[in-house]
């Protein structure tokens, strides 16, 4: 069939090459459809720019990636679902083909962001192997369900993703974007905002992510990002994409995010051995009291990574219902005498539906705190909070460690090079 796939992500702070367009356009050729990727990243009219693609290509079907709903930042928040709509609709009066939009979108609610977008299916999850099956439907003449569960599909391990093929990364890297990679999808933990909490996790074969580091490497790019949403996952699983990637000596700097535990020492002396600059510690206060991890587990982690070089960026999430100015200032003490290279404070979190989060939100308002938006559904943005930027200040002790997201926006990776 002939399948379009459209990059709708127009927030360049900092530009994202969308891996998952990639990913999806390689497994769609593998099974010889014919496939155009129209990035709408840096166009000046996306609108004309869409429409002009569609009807010189010509599309059966048309494949939207929705990356983010929102910037997830309560200061000067920016919604992308209203223009994913109206490009959406753009697409139906252009051409006559089906439109099948996915991405990480859909993690904030299958259905709920489908009715929002206008698309006739959706896939929710990993799409290489659920958009050719819905594809297979529509050859067909089948009706396909209009949601698909792309976690029911097998997962390639050892699959090597063709890279730099579907998208021009030099806009990109001009504007300080860089290349990603990925070698798990899912997550094993539960924090109680996140829509990751208990996806399915999977590994990929260390061999298959290490050839696909090389052949970027090849195309000339040194300076990537993971793309797992925590690395550190397994430990083991870790450790030997670690001592395949080190052998394979790639010549590369790279960042990543990983969570306090588990970790230990080998973990982060193979992390340098690989070339990683900075890690980003995922740390929130609900996890800490709940047990999931302890101070000593971040202060050995900040120590670990600083003894090997690499840079510590903790992207701090508070101000949960229940909690108290006091346990906030321990944590901030803490990290002060602790010193990673940087603290981002988020005070307002941003509730998603079938998170632990919003569904306690729904069930009981907190005694305390203020919920901004109204959307029974949370795709457009709802957040909370009880904690004020003064607040904020007043805890970091004019401290310039600390910096209040969204006030600056920057990502970790930019900040720490
Ligand atoms: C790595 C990462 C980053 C890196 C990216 C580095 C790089 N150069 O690539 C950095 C640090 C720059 C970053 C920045 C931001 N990020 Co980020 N990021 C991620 C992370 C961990 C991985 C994204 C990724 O590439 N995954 C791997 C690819 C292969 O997966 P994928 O894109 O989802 O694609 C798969 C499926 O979704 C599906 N699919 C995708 N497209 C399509 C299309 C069709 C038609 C189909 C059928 C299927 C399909 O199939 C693909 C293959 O399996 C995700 C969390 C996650 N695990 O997804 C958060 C995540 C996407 N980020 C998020 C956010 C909020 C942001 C920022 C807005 C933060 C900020 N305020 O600055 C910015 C936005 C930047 C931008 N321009 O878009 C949120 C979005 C949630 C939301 N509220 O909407 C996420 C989900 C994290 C979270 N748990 O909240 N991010
Ligand atoms: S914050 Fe990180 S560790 Fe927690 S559920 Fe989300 S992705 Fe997993």
């Amino acid at each position: 069939m002939r399948v379009a796939l459209v990059n709708p992500n127009r927030y360049l702070e900092p530009p994202v090459i969308p891996l998952g367009i990639e990913y999806i356009a390689h497994y769609l050729d593998r099974e010889k459809h014919e496939v155009e990727v129209i990035d709408l990243a840096f166009a000046a009219d996306p609108a004309a720019a869409l429409g002009e693609a569609l009807e010189s290509f010509g599309p059966e079907v048309v494949g939207f990636s929705l990356r983010n709903v929102d910037s997830s930042l309560y200061h000067d928040n920016v919604f992308f679902l209203e223009e994913a709509a109206e490009l959406i609709s753009v697409c139906r009066r252009a051409c006559g083909a089906r439109v099948v939009a996915g991405g990480s979108a859909f993690l904030a609610g299958p259905r709920e962001v489908a009715e929002f977008t206008g698309c006739d299916f959706a896939v929710y999850g990993p799409g290489e192997r659920a958009f050719p099956a819905l594809l297979r439907y529509l050859e067909r003449g089948a009706a396909p369900p209009r949601l698909l569960d792309g976690w029911s599909y097998s997962f390639d391990r050892a699959e090597v993703p063709a890279r730099g093929h579907w998208i021009d990364y030099g806009p990109y890297m001009r504007k300080r974007g860089i290349a990603g990679f990925a070698t798990q999808t899912g997550c094993r933990a539960s924090c109680a905002f996140c829509v990751e909490a208990g996806l399915p996790w999977r590994s990929r074969e260390p061999r298959a992510v290490v050839e696909e580091l090389a052949g970027l490497r090849v195309k000339g790019c040194s300076e990537l990002h993971l793309c797992d949403c925590e690395f550190n996952q397994d430990l083991d699983t870790a450790k030997e994409l670690l001592k395949h990637m080190a052998g394979a000596e790639l010549g590369i700097s790279w960042s990543l995010y990983m969570k306090p535990l588990p970790h230990d020492e080998k973990l982060f002396h193979l992390l340098a051995e690989t070339g990683a600059a900075s890690v980003t510690l995922s740390v929130d206060s609900r996890s800490l009291y709940a047990g999931a991890y302890g101070l000593m587990d971040l202060q050995s982690a900040v120590v670990l990574a600083q003894r090997e070089g690499i840079r510590v960026a903790v992207d701090l999430l508070v101000g949960f219902p229940g909690e108290s100015r006091e346990e906030l200032r321990d944590i901030f003490d803490f990290f002060r005498a602790v010193r990673p290279e940087t603290v981002g404070v988020t005070a307002w979190l941003r509730v998603f539906k079938y998170t632990e989060l919003g569904v306690d939100m729904r069930s009981r308002s907190p005694a305390a705190g203020i919920i901004e938006g109204d959307d029974a559904d949370y795709v457009r943005p709802v957040y909370y909070s009880w904690l004020t930027v003064e607040d904020c200040r007043e805890l970091a002790c004019g401290d310039p460690l600390f910096r209040i997201e969204g006030l600056e926006r920057r990502s970790n990776y930019e900040r720490l090079s």
